[in-house]
């Protein structure tokens, strides 16, 4: 069995990230997304506006998930990878060349972001549309 890890925030879920968890999943048999806590949102600098269990939640209802687990820190990508036998790393192109080190580990691939959409994008469009 191939297995597939993946990580993000996943807020305010949309077309960007199916695309990329479906790419994902085609890569291999399982795919596990390393979910960030809302402690680790605040390291990243980022307050997703649905709370971890929220977000665990709606991404464990998607086809393509196999299992989520907690990400509470930019550290535990190497324990993760050895721990669940991970054979292939993904991730966004946004983070190209970031996640290098894991190849002493598994393959890493970093996938085509989806042009045009994005977390921030709705938050922004809401907003404006809001304020007219
Ligand atoms: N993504 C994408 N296309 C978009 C938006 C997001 O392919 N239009 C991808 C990102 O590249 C990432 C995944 O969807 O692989 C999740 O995006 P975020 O929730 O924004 O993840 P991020 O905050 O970048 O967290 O340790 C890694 C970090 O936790 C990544």
């Amino acid at each position: 069995m191939k297995k597939v890890i993946t990580y993000g925030t996943y807020d305010l879920l949309h077309s960007g990230h199916i695309n990329l968890l479906r790419r994902a999943k085609e890569l291999g048999d399982y795919l596990i997304v390393g979910l960030s806590t809302d402690e680790f949102n605040a390291v990243k600098e980022k307050k997703a506006y649905h709370s971890y269990e929220d977000r665990k939640m709606i991404l464990e209802a998607i086809r393509y998930v196999d299992e989520v687990i907690p990400e509470q820190n930019w550290e535990q990508k190497v324990q993760d990878v050895i721990e669940h036998e991970i054979d292939i790393f993904v991730m966004g192109d946004d983070w190209e060349g970031h996640f290098d080190f894991l190849k002493e580990y598994c393959d890493v691939v970093y996938l085509p972001r989806t042009a045009g959409i994005s977390t921030t994008k709705i938050k922004q469009d809401l907003l404006q549309s809001r304020n007219g």
